[in-house]
């Protein structure tokens, strides 16, 4: 190849970067593809992902210049003898510390500037004695919900107890089951109530799954064997998707619920209408 030839590469290389960067941020632009409108109080979230994708196109875009420009400058040459470069330790160990302590860096500044720490460390600590709950039970390929109802308690479960009419194991001796509100696989409802608490505990009766509510920045494993838990403030009345986020076996794009959040009042309202486990499961 000469190094005319070589030099014009370096050059189609810098153009369709720049091609490909405008068509790229055009298509983004033009489809409004971004986050979806926050409506819990995770907006830490959005900070730290905004942060993150800002360094890492600014890192991109000087990283890509730089390899078009390498590609021009040393463009190959008739008359230059190729040459061994042998390793060096000293640099590579150079080039293995800098992006560390740019990896570091970014870490700390959202763990520390942003917010990251405290928030994992609420998601993840206790959350409000008052807090509304829900259990979500992911299956292939549909999400059950049960509400513990006026006594706040949820009936023990086992799988043993598994059956048709019966799909979450409830054990119906318990006696905090009989009033348990329950929606079989894709029937239910997540009700919430705005401005509360609201604890999420996941559970799963086959394989992983997750649920994740994307206007709520909320995304949790469900587990088969144990129970998992999030919480989070809903600060928007509307409708939202609970979509499930880990590929689950072939109807995954189909495992997704509605979610409603209402004043607390018409939650419980619309609780108080529903018939309770006792009255529907022996
Ligand atoms: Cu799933």
């Amino acid at each position: 190849m000469s190094q005319n030839q070589s030099k014009f590469h370096g050059l189609l290389f810098l153009f369709f970067f720049i091609l490909g960067s405008i068509a790229s941020v055009w298509v983004v632009l033009r489809n409004g593809w971004w986050l979806p409108e926050l409506a819990s109080d995770r907006e830490t979230i959005d900070k730290i992902f905004v942060t993150i994708f800002i360094i890492a196109g600014i890192l991109f875009v000087l990283s890509e210049l730089a390899l078009s420009y390498f590609i021009f400058k040393y463009a190959g040459d008739a008359r230059r003898k190729a040459f061994y470069l042998p390793g060096t330790t000293k640099k590579e160990i150079l080039w293995s510390i800098l992006p560390g302590v740019l990896v570091v860096m970014i870490l700390e500044i959202s763990a520390e500037f942003l917010g990251g720490a405290s928030i994992w460390g609420k998601i993840h600590g206790e959350p409000p004695k008052d807090a509304f709950l829900v259990e979500i039970t992911g299956e292939q390929f549909a999400w059950s919900i049960r509400y513990p109802g006026p006594d706040g308690k949820f009936g023990k479960v086992d799988p043993k107890l598994i059956s048709y009419d019966n799909p979450l194991g409830i054990d119906m001796s318990d006696e905090a089951s009989k009033d348990d509100i329950v929606f079989p696989a894709g029937e239910g409802v997540l009700y919430l109530p705005l401005n509360h608490p609201v604890v999420l505990l996941i559970r799963s009766k086959d394989v992983i799954h997750s649920p994740f509510i994307p206007n709520f920045r909320v995304k949790q494993d469900a587990v088969p064997g144990m129970v998992t838990r999030t919480w989070f403030v809903p600060k928007k009345e509307g409708e939202y998707e609970l979509a499930c986020a880990e590929l689950c076996g072939l109807g995954h794009y189909r495992m997704k619920s509605l979610v409603v959040v209402k004043p607390m009042e018409e939650v419980q309202e619309w609780l108080s209408q529903q018939t309770p486990a006792g009255d529907i499961y022996w």
